[in-house]
């Protein structure tokens, strides 16, 4: 009998465990930060992850030993990789009369095979200037041209289990998907599961784009960045407020994670508060 119930009393607490255990998800436990060049830093302060350069770390169109001796150091220095950004150079343009897609294609598919060898997950998509729409070229043709593209990286990207998310950029930046909505919208149309959309906050903030996006856009949104508006500090310098953003995450049960993506004054120093004050909001925004 007591045999009996001490097993019944380990399944109970096994079974606590796993619910426990997939409930346990929790954002500030996965906060890292967008540069390999500061990746020594981000690993002595001990963040979840590195978000590396495509065109720099994976560098798709330098041979296997330079990508080689990335990984590397990578391995010897840095945080586990998790996503690349930085994706297309400006010199490859993804739409317009000079978009040069066998170019873009080729390029892409030796980042998704490098970047599968990383670790990395999440490939984002940004590359405001090679995707911005040259004048009085249509629009359709450009939409066309860019979900082409998408179309073929996904589908190199669906064999190594990795996502393409289309980053949406301030108009400063580019002329093409600007918002969380457009950016998602976009995804939708591709009819592809591994393509999703990331919310970069400073980005939302200049567009006027609100937290509301994120809840709206939940079955897309894979992925986040963050910095405080205008000036693009580091969180914590200006003493911005991201609860309200997080309140949104929090209700559309996120599971992915968040970067910095900042200008840093003095890293060293503002790191560590950076972290602590997004943790600190985080737990604030129950
Ligand atoms: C890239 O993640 C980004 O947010 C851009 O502002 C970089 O130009
Ligand atoms: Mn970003």
């Amino acid at each position: 009998m007591r045999k009996l119930l001490i097993s019944a009393l380990a399944v109970a607490a096994f079974v606590a465990a796993t619910v426990s255990c997939s409930d346990s998800f929790t954002l500030a436990d996965h906060i890292g930060m967008c540069g390999e060049k500061n990746g020594v830093v981000a690993k002595d302060c001990g963040m979840d992850y590195v978000e590396v350069s495509v065109s720099r770390f994976l560098a798709p169109e330098k041979d296997e030993g330079r990508f080689l001796e990335n990984l590397a150091f990578a391995a010897d220095s840095l945080p586990p990789l998790y996503a690349a950004n930085g994706f297309f150079p400006k010199d490859i343009k993804l739409t317009g009369p000079e978009a040069d897609l066998p170019r873009a294609i080729a390029y892409g598919k030796t980042a998704i095979q490098r970047a599968s060898k990383a670790g990395i997950e999440i490939l984002v998509l940004g590359s405001g200037a090679a995707r911005t729409i040259p004048e009085e070229f249509p629009c359709e043709e450009a939409q066309n041209q860019f979900v082409s593209l998408l179309d073929s990286l996904a589908e190199e990207a669906s064999a190594y289990g990795i996502v393409i998310a289309i980053e949406p950029l301030q108009s400063k930046e580019t002329n093409y998907i600007n918002t969380v909505s457009e950016g998602a919208a976009i995804a939708r149309l591709t009819g592809r599961e591994n393509v999703a959309v990331i919310a970069d906050f400073y980005h939302m903030a200049a567009e006027g784009e609100g937290p509301e996006a994120i809840i709206a856009n939940a079955d897309k949104l894979v992925h986040c960045h963050v910095a405080e508006p205008g000036k693009r500090t580091a969180p914590g310098v200006q003493g911005t407020d991201f609860t309200p953003y997080f309140k949104a995450l929090r209700q559309i049960g996120y599971k992915g994670r968040i970067s910095i993506e900042c200008r840093w004054s003095d890293i060293r120093s503002e790191l560590p508060v950076a972290l602590e004050t997004l943790k600190d909001q985080i737990k604030a925004s129950k």
